[in-house]
């Protein structure tokens, strides 16, 4: 292991093959992986509840006698988390639940010429399986970002399924959150068969058309899978923060905030760009500092020394420039005016602005989306958000009047292509 990197970026440096290089994103697949979950999708579309006990017992060292959380479960889990608590979630709740409703497209259907009416009809999806991982890794945090959005959007069932632990329990604090954010359905079950149970059906649980929430490479693999039969949200890879910040910003708010997201995962990856050189060593300094201090030093260390960058360039221009190319998940930017750089960033899971929003308070609190594109897909996905949670169908209406107008165009361009069925339905409305 060495110490966190620090590597110096001249401006014609700055290419998306280089970052490719010193980043090291992998997208690898792992075939032995993708067999075994093959295998278990398999089993639990043929054997159902059977199959989901089977490997339920195996991989979660239980044996339920059922899959359903009853409502005395989740009442008792509930009434187990202290006040304090309970009044934080809920205003978290409030918070997501506010920012969330800007999101809500409305159904629209106008007049495009005489007799032509086009529109969008916006529909939620009926049902909607959320993935919450089990034990250490299963956020309550996670529960009102993914259940929140999918209510707003008007989702009618919306199911939770978590592993239990080894004493056939849920986590209370995913109980809680789940009441708050008001889930309807909640099972214990988790890793492939878990998403399966979903895709699939089984006689205790009804499928889902949806299946969203983080969850390890067998869950990944899973989604992956069953894509196509439901939809996925994103399959989301290790934590990453970039920061850029400039001479006046302080190294230890900057340090602080790189470990946040060191904490989650030795793959996490931690990112400073600046222009200044001080900046940059007293912030590798503090980030060594505040290591000690804090619990979860060996996977910060790891995550620092591995994947922790600080990166030198020439100025803010190529600040933004390497950010846009890196496309993190999280952006903080502490410079002075940070809001006057926005319309510079292209590539960002979510904007940090000022010194004063440190990452965290997105993860918890203020109301926008946790669950953010990863791994450079900033480039093309957005936040987990209400439209994740709708469709949308076209509506077409021509009078009698309008339809005559263009026919003959109509059945031409159809028989072009050779379908005179296509044809016939435009003319034959004339044909008197
Ligand atoms: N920062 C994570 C979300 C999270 N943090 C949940 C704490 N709990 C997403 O990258
Ligand atoms: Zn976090």
């Amino acid at each position: 292991m060495s110490e966190m990197d620090t590597i110096i970026m001249n401006t014609l440096d700055i290419t998306q093959d280089k970052v490719d290089y010193i980043l090291k994103r992998n997208h690898a697949q792992n075939k032995a992986i993708e067999d075994a979950v093959a295998h278990i999708l398999d089993d639990v579309r043929l054997n159902g509840d059977a199959a989901v006990l089977k490997y339920t017992e195996k991989f979660d060292k239980v044996a339920l006698e059922t899959l359903v959380v009853s409502a005395s479960e989740i009442e008792e889990g509930y009434k187990s988390v202290d006040g304090d608590f309970i009044e934080t979630l809920t205003e978290a709740r409030d918070n997501i639940e506010n920012y969330h409703r800007h999101q809500i497209s409305k159904t629209w259907i106008k007049d495009f010429s005489p007799g032509v009416r086009l529109g969008q009809l916006i529909t939620p999806i009926d049902r909607v399986g959320l993935y919450v991982p089990g034990g250490k890794a299963g956020y309550p945090s996670t529960v009102l970002m993914d259940a929140v959005p999918a209510k707003v959007a008007g989702v009618k069932s919306i199911v939770l399924i978590t592993p239990p632990g080894k004493d056939g329990k849920v986590n209370p604090y995913i109980l809680a959150a789940a009441k708050i954010a008001g889930v309807d359905e909640i099972y214990k079950v988790g890793g492939a068969q878990g998403v399966a149970a979903l895709a699939y059906g089984t006689e205790s649980i009804k499928p889902v058309n949806k299946i969203v929430g983080p969850g390890n490479i067998y869950v990944a693999t899973a989604k992956k899978q069953v894509f196509g039969k439901v939809d996925i949200d994103m399959i989301a890879g290790p934590s990453e923060i970039c920061i850029i910040a400039g001479s006046d910003a302080n190294p230890d708010f900057i340090a602080a905030d790189l470990l946040s997201q060191a904490e989650h995962d030795e793959m996490a990856s931690s990112m400073l760009i600046t222009w200044d050189e001080k900046l940059a060593h007293e912030t590798k300094k503090s980030v060594y500092a505040q290591m000690e201090e804090l619990s979860r030093k060996d996977i910060m260390k790891k995550s620092i020394e591995d994947n922790g960058k600080i990166f030198l360039v020439d100025d803010i221009d190529s600040a933004i420039a390497l950010s846009n190319l890196i496309a993190p998940e999280h952006l903080e930017i502490m410079v002075d005016d940070p809001e006057s750089l926005l319309s510079k960033i292209t590539n960002a899971g979510a904007v940090f602005l000022g010194s004063y929003t440190p990452e965290p308070i997105g993860d918890y609190f203020a109301g926008p989306n946790h669950t953010l594109p990863t791994s450079g897909t900033a480039k093309f996905s957005s936040p987990l958000g209400v439209y994740d949670f709708v469709k949308r169908s076209s509506v077409l209406h021509y009078s009698k009047k309008s339809l005559e107008s263009v026919k003959d165009k109509v059945a031409d361009f159809a028989e072009r292509e050779g379908f005179t069925s296509h044809a016939n339905a435009v003319r034959r409305r004339f044909n008197d």
